[in-house]
């Protein structure tokens, strides 16, 4: 998708919106690894932590507010990695000045918000989001949708898959594990399977004595697709040794596994080992760097590409629905509404 109106091929000034763990290591990215973008405005509730970020970057300004860092001098883009529940106020502010945006993940916490992005995008008439589902630019998650997509594999007939953080932040909930962690795994099934999800069961076993009062962890999510594929998460935030997320696809002719093992393997003293990635930072850190590259490249060609703010309502119809599941303890099915013109598949 193209649009005609975008700034010219020049350096791309991004006003970066949040600048908690996410929107620092953006920001790092931005203006150490990405080319053709600087970081021209970060923007946090935080002015310490705002201005701590601006201070080592040459001509970047600090803000407390989003809409005056979209507002501020050089901008011709923005990148919000802000709290979720502040997604939706900085996505229409972007779109009602027309700047090109990729948005952290989630689009919005629910579908009804994620829902008045779309239409907001419609009114402008042209597409301008891009959703931060990271695990799409991953290498391993690439070849499982090559290998899926050919078809060697045969039909997919199950998807396996384990989300495992070390720790929590303190305001995570059992509601936050389904809609901040489960939804790379919502986007991740939509992507590899092309298949729309349509009922989530939620199942709760006794938390971990490691879990904080009152969270549910572990947790095991059930999502069923059009096609009849089933797939199951695991997700275990407070598992203590490691960052791990990882992908079996079981297929009628054969089965792929991916996330199983990176990085160093030692042998010693009469063992082998590898490390885990103690953070999402590190495990996808190539599929960051390359996300944002692509988001700033198609930018600068007045493109955009990646997964739409579609694929983000996608994701929060199908959470909504995981929310309702685990509140209940019954299989829930998920409604969206029909897929506008807008947003119709590239060739199709
Ligand atoms: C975090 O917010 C992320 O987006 C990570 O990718 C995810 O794996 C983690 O569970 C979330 O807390």
């Amino acid at each position: 998708m193209t649009n005609a109106s975008l700034p010219p091929t020049g350096t791309l000034g991004v006003a970066v919106i949040g600048a908690g763990m996410m929107g620092a290591d953006h920001v790092r990215r931005l203006d150490q690894v990405t080319s053709g973008a600087r970081v021209a405005a970060v923007a946090d509730i935080d002015d310490a932590r705002a201005g701590g970020l601006a201070a080592g970057i040459d001509g970047c300004t600090a803000h407390t507010d989003p809409v005056a860092a979209m507002d501020a001098p050089g901008v011709d883009a923005v990148l919000i990695a802000s709290p979720g529940p502040a997604h939706e106020a900085a996505l229409l502010a972007a779109l009602e000045r027309d700047l090109p945006v990729l948005c952290e993940k989630p689009l919005t916490p629910d579908a009804a918000s994620a829902q008045r992005v779309l239409e907001a995008e419609q009114k402008l008439g042209r597409r301008r989001i891009q959703v931060g589902f990271m695990r799409r630019f991953d290498a391993e998650y690439q070849q499982l949708h090559a290998l899926l997509a050919a078809g060697t594999l045969g039909r997919p007939l199950l998807l396996h898959c384990r989300h495992r953080n070390a720790s929590l932040h303190p305001y995570f909930t059992s509601e936050m594990l389904i809609n901040d962690a489960v939804v790379h795994e919502m986007d991740a099934t939509r992507w590899l399977l092309g298949q729309e999800i349509t009922a989530v069961t939620v199942i709760l076993p006794a938390p971990s004595s490691h879990a904080p009062a009152g969270l549910s962890d572990p947790q095991f999510v059930v999502l069923e697709t059009e096609r009849g594929a089933v797939v199951n998460v695991e997700i275990f935030a407070t598992c203590g040794f490691g960052y791990q997320v990882q992908a079996e696809a079981v297929c009628e002719r054969g089965t792929a596994r991916i996330g199983e093992a990176h990085g160093l393997m030692t042998n010693v003293e009469g063992r082998w080992g590898g490390e885990i990635a103690p953070d999402f930072i590190g495990r996808f850190a190539d599929a960051y760097d390359r996300e944002v590259q692509a988001w700033a490249d198609a930018t600068r060609r007045g493109a955009v590409t990646g997964p739409s703010a579609w694929d983000g309502y996608a994701a929060a119809a199908v959470c909504e629905a995981g929310v309702a599941a685990q509140r209940t303890g019954e299989r829930r099915a998920v409604t969206m509404i029909d897929r506008p013109a807008l947003y119709a598949p590239e060739g199709g």
